[in-house]
């Protein structure tokens, strides 16, 4: 769904809103956020009893199985919340948790078979696209260790795998190839750069695959996507207090995730940037991150866990870069595009980062160990 709202769809989205206000209508409702995958809407009812919720439209070309989406965010609420009223934080700390329907359930499935839920909207809060000072960095950090504290003691057979083979990278270097096969690329020097970055990093990428059948680094529960966007912060104190977008939380390397919010924390022109040529992985950035991180994990980090961590930053901004350059030759069927060359562009900045990474091995592992 296109998510500029006109008067036509304004009124099958506000049909669709009101299957979560119990009592009442719809007042507003404006998008919301910058996601890749699902559409996502800001909705204020005009009960003033009832406070504004986030309204999702899931994409279910990407998430086949939408209702274990649901049901998963809510066994991961309903533990955090009984966990966060045995902690004494020294900070406001909230979860997404599920808004039902009138008739009680989790979802809405309109007769076009889309499928929506709601969820809370995290008031006086905000989020980022980049970061660029330390404070705000020490606190992305910690956002990701607190989430992976709150839900250590979850057990990960509770949690079903929402998006089969995501962030398993030799998947997505198989993916890429398989298409490579039949796609003819034109020329140009940007794309023959793309193939040439992946074709000389292909002995890597099994890295945290391997680690894992060897048993090297667990399974636990991982958040999937925790780029700098997905950490809320509370607008007065300034301190991060909510990790959203939930979809991706399943068993798998939490090695994925601390690459993840590594590559987009460290990454101050942003994954946006049209100037790929000047994207570089900042090393203040980067420690600020980990010792946030690890002010809350440290307790349960394995040596293993700290072995892994370097190729987990480098792995992680080639997958994604793999991945924007596969749907590119694909046709853009994977991310939405605001125009046709926008992945080839992800692409290119995603590898700029991984060659930024790498060409600061030496000052990254040092840096590791100081955090540690
Ligand atoms: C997608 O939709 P969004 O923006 O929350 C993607 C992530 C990528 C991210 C890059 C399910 O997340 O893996 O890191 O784009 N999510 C999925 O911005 O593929
Ligand atoms: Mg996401």
């Amino acid at each position: 769904m296109n998510k500029q709202i006109n008067s036509l769809n304004l009124e099958y989205l506000a049909n669709i809103a009101e299957q979560f206000i119990a009592d009442g209508n719809v007042k507003t409702i404006q998008p919301l956020g910058n996601g890749n995958i699902n559409d996502t809407f800001l909705v204020t009812p005009n009960n003033l009893n009832q406070p504004r919720f986030v309204l999702q439209c899931i994409n279910t070309q990407v998430f086949t199985q939408p209702h274990l989406i649901v049901q998963n965010i809510r066994i991961l609420s309903d533990h955090v919340g009984d966990r966060l009223q045995q902690e004494s934080l020294d900070r406001r700390w909230e979860i997404a948790s599920l808004l039902s329907t009138r008739t009680g359930q989790d979802y809405y499935c309109p007769t076009d078979n889309s499928f929506w839920r709601a969820i809370n909207f995290i008031e006086n809060s905000q989020s980022f696209d980049t970061i660029n000072n330390l404070e705000s960095a020490q606190e992305i950090g910690y956002a990701l260790g607190m989430f992976h504290h709150l839900v250590s003691d979850l057990s990960i057979e509770k949690l079903a795998d929402t998006l089969e083979g995501f962030h398993i990278t030799p998947g997505y270097l198989e993916q890429y190839e398989k298409i490579l096969l039949h796609t003819k690329i034109p020329d140009s020097p940007e794309k023959q750069h793309c193939l040439e970055f992946v074709n000389a990093r292909k002995t890597y990428v099994s890295v945290l695959e391997t680690a894992k059948s060897q048993r090297k680094l667990p399974l636990r529960l991982m958040h999937g996507d925790p780029k700098v966007n997905n950490v809320m912060f509370d607008i007065t104190t300034k301190k991060a207090m909510s990790m959203v977008d939930l979809d991706t939380v399943k068993p798998g390397l939490i090695h994925y995730d601390i690459g993840d919010c590594l590559r987009s924390g460290c990454n101050p022109m942003g994954e946006e940037t049209p100037h790929w040529e000047k994207v570089y992985f900042d090393l203040d950035l980067c420690q600020n991150i980990l010792q946030g991180y690890l002010e809350v994990t440290k307790n349960f980090l394995t040596d293993n866990d700290y072995e892994y961590m370097f190729d987990a930053i480098r792995l992680i901004s080639l997958e994604l870069g793999i991945r924007f350059f596969t749907d590119y030759l694909a046709g853009n069927v994977y991310f939405k595009v605001n125009h046709p060359e926008h992945n080839l562009l992800r692409a290119l900045v995603q590898f700029q980062l991984t060659a930024s990474i790498e060409s600061q091995e030496n000052y990254i592992r040092k840096l590791m160990q100081k955090c540690q």
